[in-house]
């Protein structure tokens, strides 16, 4: 038996005697899933212009889910979008899943990024850009990663990957892409400044998956879309989870498992891990730094156009 499974055991009470049944039945021997330590319900808020998005991770949960600050479910429609704004500090990750969302920043890069799309986009020492919406319904999530001290002031950069750039694999009724990361032997291209998994799962009726996760990481779910009692965690008889809620995993073992047990309904849920950065963060809505000394010059150099944000007192987006 694993030493993993060995230590769980003598820990006690992080997995459950049913479990160690239900695992040993499945196609991976001796996987210990992560239990699920914490659900979040993603409320409707408002943010932008006229926007609303569902916040599934936010201040409160970025102690447990270090380096991640933010996940955003968004919907918007036309006039709503997201003007002219900066970002200082972290990563942000744009993943459409309807529609379409154009960008255009200080810098004179512009895009626009469809459904299966996706934006990686570092915004290091300053960005000021616009992400307004494409068609009549335009859907998907904006992830917010944390760059460790050394990398908060890089220069920007975008990773811009559209749908068939993103790796795709399948095996057992389990369909994965993979945003960034590995899973099913496949490795996606981006680059992650912050170590991090970004994955889109979709499970058929009754599959069920185990996916690996480095043991010092932070792990959290997002459940997209879920039938009846469809979308299980961490052992095969824990309480059912629906969508639009986020699932935080537990620290250590081999990883994930999931089971869909609706009989009708496929689950598609993201998985998302990266490894911590044990760093003091302070926040100021769109600027994330170490200290607030650091955020305090940030709106100076915001304000004065200086340090990144020279193009701040000329530009607008058309
Ligand atoms: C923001 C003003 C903003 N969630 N999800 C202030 F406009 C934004 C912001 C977004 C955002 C954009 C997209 Cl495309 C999707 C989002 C917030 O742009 F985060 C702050 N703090
Ligand atoms: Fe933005």
């Amino acid at each position: 038996m694993r030493a993993a499974l060995n230590r769980a055991n003598f820990v006690g009470g992080l997995f459950s005697f049913r479990n160690i049944k239900s695992m040993s039945s499945s196609s991976t021997q001796n996987f210990v899933s992560r239990s699920v330590i914490k659900k979040v319900f993603a409320k409707l808020q408002k943010e932008g212009d006229g926007a609303v998005v569902r916040r599934g991770i936010s201040r409160s949960e970025q102690k447990l889910l270090d380096p991640f600050l933010m996940l955003d479910e968004f919907s918007v429609s036309p006039p709503a979008g997201f003007p002219d704004h900066p970002h200082r500090g972290f990563e942000t990750v744009t993943y459409v899943l309807e529609g379409g969302i154009t960008h255009q920043d200080f810098k004179g890069h512009k895009g626009t990024i469809y459904a299966g799309d996706v934006q990686w986009m570092t915004a290091g020492r300053g960005i000021i850009h616009s992400e307004m919406p494409e068609e009549e319904i335009n859907k998907g999530l904006q992830l917010w990663i944390n760059l460790s001290s050394n990398k908060k002031m890089i220069e920007p950069n975008y990773q811009e990957l559209s749908s068939s750039d993103i790796p795709k694999a399948e095996q057992d009724g389990v369909q994965v892409k993979v945003i960034a990361g590995e899973s099913m032997g496949i490795q996606s291209p981006v680059y992650t400044r912050t170590p991090t998994m970004f994955l889109d799962f979709t499970l058929d009726p009754g599959a069920q998956f185990h996916q690996k996760v480095p043991e010092s990481w932070n792990a959290f779910a997002y459940v997209l879309e879920s039938g009846e009692s469809g979308a299980v965690f961490g052992s095969s008889n824990a309480s059912p989870v629906s969508a639009h809620n986020v699932v935080v995993f537990g620290q250590g073992n081999d990883g994930v498992s999931v089971w869909n047990k609706s009989s009708s309904k496929k689950l598609r849920f993201v998985l998302i891990a990266g490894e911590p950065l044990g760093e003091p963060v302070v926040q100021y809505g769109p600027f994330v730094m170490n200290t607030q000394a650091e955020i305090d010059m940030t709106i100076e150099d915001y304000h004065y156009g200086k340090n990144g944000f020279e193009m701040a007192k000329y530009w607008r987006s058309q």
